[in-house]
Order: C-alpha cells, then sequence, then structure tokens
C-alpha cells in the first residue's frame, strides 16, 4: 500500500512538559492512513525517550477526532485480493494501543468532534476522556461488517456495562457526548464555546502536577478489577513507600507546612 501522507498528518509539540498531538487529515475525518500509524510510532518513540513530559493532550484537526481506519486504503473491489485485516491490527493497531495504555505519564483526549471505529476506540483509552457536547461516539464496526478492535470490547463493558456496550456495538448508534458522559464512558461533555479552555486549564493543572503520584495512582485504579481488596492493599504500601522517596512528596508536604503552592517538578 502507498503511503501518501507527510509528516503533518499528525501534528506535534511540547511546550511546558504538554506533549500535544493532533490528528491532521481534516478532509478523511482524520481517518488513520499508513502515513498516521508512521507518524504515531516516530512520535511516541520520542516521548518515551524523554523525561521531560508531564501530560501528553491528543485531539483531531477540523470537525471531527477521527474517523478510525481510512477505509480508502482498503480494495474491495471485486478480483481485489482479500485484506488481512488481523495483519493491520496485529502490526499497527495493536502496538499503538499498548503503546498508549503504557505511557509513563498521565494522558488526556480532547474529542473535539466525531469518534468513530478505531478513532473512537483509541480515544476511550485516555486516562481522562473530554469531548465537545456536539461529539459523537460511533462503534461504525457494526456498520462495515467488523468488529470493535484498539480494546474497544474490552474497554467499552468496563465502562458502561454489559448491557450498553452490547447495544451500542451491535446498533453502531451514535453515543452523544452528554450521553457518553451520563453513561461513565467519558469523563465530561463541555459546551463547545468552551471546550479549548477547559482543555487548557485540564493540561496546565496535570502538567504541573505530581506526575509520579499521578500515573501510580491511573496504573492502581486501571489494574484494580484483577486484584482482590488484600492484594490491592499490598499494591497501594508499595507504591506509596516509592512515592515517599520521591521529591514531589517532599516537595508536597514542604508547600504545605508552609502554606504556599507547591512547585511540582515529576520526579
Ligand atoms: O482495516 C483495518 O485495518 C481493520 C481495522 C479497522 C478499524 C476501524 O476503524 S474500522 C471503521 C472504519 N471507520 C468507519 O467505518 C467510519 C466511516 N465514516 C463514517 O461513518 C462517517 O464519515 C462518520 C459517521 C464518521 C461522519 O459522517 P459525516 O456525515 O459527518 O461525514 P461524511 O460525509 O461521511 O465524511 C466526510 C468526508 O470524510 C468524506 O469525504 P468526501 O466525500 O467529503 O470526500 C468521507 O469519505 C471522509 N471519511 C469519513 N470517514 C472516513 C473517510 N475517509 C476515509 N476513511 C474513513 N474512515
Amino acid at each position: 500500500m502507498i503511503n501518501a501522507d507527510g509528516d503533518d498528518c499528525v501534528l506535534f509539540s511540547v511546550s511546558g512538559g504538554v506533549a500535544r498531538i493532533t490528528l491532521n487529515r481534516p478532509d478523511q475525518l482524520n481517518a488513520v492512513s499508513l502515513g498516521v500509524h508512521r507518524r504515531l510510532r516516530e512520535i511516541l518513540d520520542e516521548l518515551e525517550s524523554r523525561d521531560d513530559i508531564r501530560v501528553m493532550l491528543l485531539t483531531g484537526a477540523g470537525r471531527a477526532f477521527c474517523a478510525g481506519q481510512d477505509l480508502g486504503e482498503r480494495k474491495v473491489e471485486k478480483g481485489a485480493p482479500p485484506p488481512d485485516l488481523g495483519e493491520s491490527v496485529g502490526t499497527l493497531y495493536n502496538p499503538l494501543v499498548r503503546r498508549l495504555a503504557g505511557l509513563r505519564f498521565p494522558w488526556v483526549c480532547a474529542v473535539n468532534g466525531v469518534a468513530a471505529g478505531a478513532g473512537a476506540n483509541i480515544a476511550l483509552l485516555a486516562d481522562i476522556v473530554i469531548a465537545k457536547e456536539s461529539a459523537r461516539f460511533i462503534q461504525s464496526f457494526a456498520r462495515i461488517g467488523l468488529m470493535p478492535d484498539c480494546g474497544g470490547s474490552w474497554t467499552l463493558p468496563h465502562l458502561v456495562g454489559q448491557a450498553r456496550a452490547l447495544a451500542i456495538a451491535l446498533t453502531g448508534e451514535p453515543v452523544s457526548a452528554s450521553d457518553a458522559a451520563a453513561w461513565g464512558m467519558i469523563w465530561k461533555a463541555v459546551p463547545d464555546a468552551e471546550f479549548d479552555g477547559v482543555v487548557e486549564d485540564l493540561v496546565s493543572g496535570l502538567a504541573s502536577a505530581p506526575t509520579l503520584g499521578l500515573t501510580a495512582t491511573r496504573d492502581a485504579i486501571r489494574t484494580a478489577g484483577s486484584r482482590t481488596l488484600d492484594e490491592q492493599l499490598d499494591l497501594e504500601r508499595d507504591g506509596q513507600r516509592r512515592l515517599g522517596l520521591s521529591q514531589d512528596y517532599r516537595e508536597g508536604v514542604s508547600a504545605f507546612k508552609a502554606k504556599r503552592p507547591a512547585a511540582f517538578t515529576g520526579r
């Protein structure tokens, strides 16, 4: 397959501890092409090699967040060789999902518009998902004869329970951002006019927070379902032991005692 996208199919910048990633193929509703996969791999390589990132923000350019796999890359005409979508999922999407799920800092998905297929399920992987009120989440796999991927068949029932997960995935009906928030699928839906400001406040707050503590918190909560209370108590003990040695803990307590704002460094 030809990779026609240049580097600007995904925009990337870092400032003030915030890594900003913007899917940038607005004419295709930011559908995920081979070029997008390549850029995301390069960006994640860089993020994983740096120690100055405190939070990552993923969003989309234009009116959509992401319409999932670029269907323009799928040749289904009569006579075309049958596609091996397992190859695509196994070598492109699954590694992407595993890397996003294993980031050493919290990440936010700012869903600025429709999120469909892989686009919806990548968004739902974020530690905090915030959406414009006008955004919609669509498990569009049902409309083209596929099943949810990018972890959606795991994430959805965890987030909204089996009854809603099944109906959402089997009908492919759009879920409004307000319903998604009410059902616990995302953190909150924000009026469109306020969205950019709310997202900026959120990420700048996270960029000056005690990163090690946040990441330990995220990991403990995400994996809690596979442990007993007893096991979780042990994990919390071990986590506090480790965090108690961090510079940020010392700074947090010193700042509290001195009645001044803490200046956390993420160390
Ligand atoms: O293949 C594998 O590797 C397996 C893994 C699969 C993962 C997946 O993500 S499968 C699911 C793929 N995605 C979809 O099925 C969603 C397809 N898109 C839509 O259903 C609709 O576009 C939306 C519901 C997202 C938005 O609808 P609407 O009416 O707001 O916009 P539109 O008019 O349909 O789309 C606007 C343009 O974006 C249009 O191009 P045009 O006609 O203006 O030149 C449309 O073709 C393009 N576009 C939208 N989605 C995709 C896309 N182009 C390529 N790929 C897309 N997924």
